[in-house]
């Protein structure tokens, strides 16, 4: 799935407004979960909102654990990244460009200062299909955060022309400003010139090891033709790549690359669509991300050094609209299969292994949040297999990423809905937990 919901066809459904804790009404009656779900056409479970008349108590009731959806702030604009500061702020990123910072549950009307030249809808971005997916993403602490203060944003660097490119900055964080930003990584992943150019990736972590990924996206270059001749499927360029960076920047070198002529050695894994959730697991290190396929492609890969995840050469999905196959096949030698894949896509964003006391049912089982799907997802895994998935909530929006709170509880940055700049606001919501089974 694309991000915007597909690249062709999109059409602006009605706007969902997340109501107040105690209006919030969900409805599983409406909205079954897992197995049901699994094999419902999107349709057949559409959003229509909360429904103040609906279920009883505002509670939902999942397989082990029921909880309510509470509303933290409203107001924002595309939220894309969350992140907890050890003072108990919440930093939220916007797309259009904006850090915003919630505090004691107020999000504060000035935007965080500072911040690099990001290309945006509106900042000299070319309007176009996808473009409006440009814009500053994601925000992420340094594990030393508490001491040295950096945070990290990935955004769309103006570029040598208006559609940008995909980079990395750091700066120091204090008092509600950025300070000291040093721009780490500009990406050799240029679009392809023409109205269908997004596709940017941009999701960060750190690794266990203090090592920082981020996730590129393949520049939505067509997927026809030679197809092991794909941006994607090429090492001379970062389109489709994760990468792999010291906290400075700097490239290891136990990168697979390193010293192979011709190859970017910031790439760490290839065969890439568009990812936009990644997550180490908490006990093995494994770094895990999920993709966006196209039209039944969704992906969840282990992300091992050196691979090539196999887009668009092999995978599961078929193009838009035509319902034509893309892809040579499913499996290739030489290529990862994915561990879990959407069909229909639920277009995969946000990401996390959860560990925190709320629920403690939960502990270790990794949660996607969907966009087109417009669901959170609990996924069980044993070792690299996914033995079991649940849709937790659906009903309240496009999901762009979930966060746990040093409370334990699971946050959600709902997305907009419009292709413009701005658009109604939406918010940040969280599950608490009801009562017990
Ligand atoms: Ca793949």
């Amino acid at each position: 799935m694309t991000e915007s919901g597909a690249w062709i066809g999109w059409s602006s459904p009605p706007a969902l407004q997340v109501k107040r804790t105690n209006d919030l009404q969900m409805n599983p009656r409406r909205c079954p979960s897992l197995l049901t779900l699994l094999f419902l056409p999107l349709a057949a479970c559409a959003p229509d909102g909360p429904d103040p008349g609906g279920d009883d108590d505002g509670i939902v009731r999942t397989a082990l654990h029921d909880f309510r959806v509470e509303e933290v702030a409203d107001g924002l604009v595309r939220p894309f990244s969350m992140a907890f500061t050890p003072e108990g702020d919440l930093l939220v990123t916007e797309r259009p460009g904006r850090l915003r910072i919630i505090r004691d549950g107020v999000l504060l009307p000035d935007s965080v200062d500072g911040l690099p030249p990001i290309r945006a809808l509106g900042r000299g971005g070319r309007s176009m299909s996808g473009f409006e997916q440009a814009g500053l993403r994601d925000a992420i602490l340094h594990p030393d955060f508490a001491t040295n203060r950096l945070l990290y944003l990935s955004y769309v660097n103006p570029g040598p022309d208006s559609l940008g490119t995909i980079a990395i900055a750091r700066g120091r964080f204090e008092n509600d400003r950025l300070t000291a930003v040093e721009e780490l990584f500009i990406a050799d992943a240029f679009g392809n010139g023409t109205d269908r150019s997004s596709m940017w990736g941009g999701r960060l972590v750190f690794d266990h090891d203090g090592y920082l990924f981020m996730t590129l996206g393949d520049r939505q270059w067509p997927s026809a033709g030679e197809l092991e001749a794909h941006p994607a499927q090429d090492l001379s360029n970062h389109n489709g790549s994760t990468i792999r960076l010291h906290d400075d920047g700097r490239v290891p070198e136990d990168n697979p690359f390193v010293g192979r002529a011709g190859i970017h050695p910031e790439i760490w894994t290839w065969g890439h669509r568009n990812a936009q959730g990644m997550a180490v697991h908490p006990e093995t290190g494994d770094l895990w991300q999920n993709e966006h396929g196209p039209q039944g492609g969704d992906e969840l890969n282990l992300i091992e050094p050196g691979r090539n995840y196999g887009w668009p050469v092999v995978g599961y999905g078929v193009n838009y609209r035509t319902g034509s196959r893309i892809h040579s096949g499913t499996l290739m030698d030489g290529m990862e299969p994915p561990a879990h894949i959407w069909v229909p896509s639920i277009g995969v964003s946000g990401m996390l292994f959860y560990t925190g006391e709320a629920f403690p049912e939960w502990r270790g089982d990794m949660l996607v949040a969907g966009l087109s799907g417009r669901r959170l997802a609990r996924l069980r895994l044993e070792g690299s297999e996914v033995t079991h998935e649940e849709t937790l909530v659906q009903g309240i929006g496009r999901i762009r990423d979930v966060r746990q709170g040093p409370d334990g509880l699971i946050y959600l940055a709902i997305d907009g809905e419009t292709r413009d700049i701005d658009g109604p606001p939406t918010g940040i919501v969280r599950l608490v937990p009801a009562g017990r089974r």
